[in-house]
């Protein structure tokens, strides 16, 4: 009913609406609206109430609920359908269970903060309360399941360039998938599929930007590696217009790779990553690899070069540029 109320006073923007008129539209008691009132400004709305008059809603907190997102949404299908929670363990893992249960293409998860925010590799994702955003995507493509990895590239790409249209700086995508800028880590991608040998289920995308956690908030451990856009930006930032047009991004490269293909995913990541020709150390399943990266091809693989014209493909794994 909050979301009910919320949307009677957005539909009159700047008017009074009387507490009769909210009850009556509803079906509820004036004690009932009021209390819902209560509720509203308690999560962040200011709302003017006047014993003549009625309640006006004065201005909107940045939240991250259906009814803030999805009526400035430029998209035509991505995030048309969002769930909202305060907290959950994982988003992907939330994503996962919901597409498991039928949820369709462009379903958006968006949670507050993540009590078990998962990295790549058993690691662990900072998912503190209301500063950043968390959210996984469900996608349903229809193309062989060996073409996945690109779609990793893809969204790598996208989140780079909400991320520069949104901040003015350039970010620069780190093997296999992360957003850096200035060198330290501001996003990050983990995402996971469900197929069988010769079709796709689903694909979670699940996505991690540091929006505003400050940087004494950062633990000991990541503070020296990790960034937020209100770090390198001086100014907090709206989760709210970062997420739709993190959306739109998401959706405009998903056609072209639908559409177009491969090459201009790879080109793409390639612009972005601008890791040809240097020299990299990968860790890699405890084996520790040196060489100069070649590229990077369609499986999303790291294609080094480690001496004596000897090539590698490495898969999976963590690397280092050495200067
Ligand atoms: P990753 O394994 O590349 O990165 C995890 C590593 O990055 C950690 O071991 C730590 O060193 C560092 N780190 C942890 N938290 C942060 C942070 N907030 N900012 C910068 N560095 C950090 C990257 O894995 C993939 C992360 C995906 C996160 C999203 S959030 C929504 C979705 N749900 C979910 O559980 N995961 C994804």
């Amino acid at each position: 009913m909050d979301e009910e109320i919320l949307q009677l006073l957005k539909d009159a923007p700047s008017a009074f609406l009387s507490g009769w008129e909210i009850s009556r539209r509803l079906k509820v008691s004036r004690a009932a609206v009021w209390k819902r009132i209560e509720r509203l400004r308690a999560s962040g709305y200011e709302i003017e109430a006047s014993t003549r008059s009625g309640y006006r809603l004065v201005q909107s907190p940045d939240l991250l609920t259906p009814s803030e997102i999805i009526p400035g949404m430029k998209t035509k299908w991505m995030g048309k359908k969002i769930h909202h929670f305060q907290t959950v363990d994982s988003t992907n893992s939330k994503a996962y269970q919901l597409a498991l249960n039928g949820a369709e293409e462009g379903e958006v998860i968006l949670s507050e903060s993540q009590e078990k925010g998962r990295g790549r590799m058993g690691r662990q994702w900072f998912s503190p309360p209301s500063l950043n955003l968390y959210l996984s995507i469900i996608l349903r493509p229809i193309i062989p399941p060996p073409q996945v990895p690109l779609i990793t590239l893809m969204a790598a790409v996208a989140t780079a360039d909400a991320i520069q249209k949104f901040s003015g700086i350039i970010p620069q995508i780190k093997w296999p998938n992360d957003i850096l800028l200035k060198g330290r880590k501001v996003a990050g991608l983990l995402n996971e599929i469900h197929s069988e040998m010769d079709r796709i289920h689903f694909v979670i995308l699940g996505i991690g930007v540091n929006l505003n956690t400050d940087e004494k908030k950062f633990s000991k451990e990541i503070r020296s590696i990790a960034t937020s856009l209100k770090i390198e930006m001086g100014q907090t930032v709206s989760r709210k217009v970062f997420l739709q047009s993190l959306l739109l991004e998401m959706e405009r490269w998903y056609s072209i790779f639908l559409e177009e293909g491969s090459t201009v995913i790879l080109n793409a990541w390639r612009d972005r990553a601008d890791i040809k020709g240097r020299q990299v150390k990968v860790t890699s399943f405890g084996e520790t690899v040196v060489g100069t990266a070649i590229d990077v091809d369609s499986d999303g693989a790291l294609i080094l070069e480690t001496g004596g014209g000897k090539q590698r493909r490495v898969m999976a794994g963590d690397i280092e540029y050495k200067k």
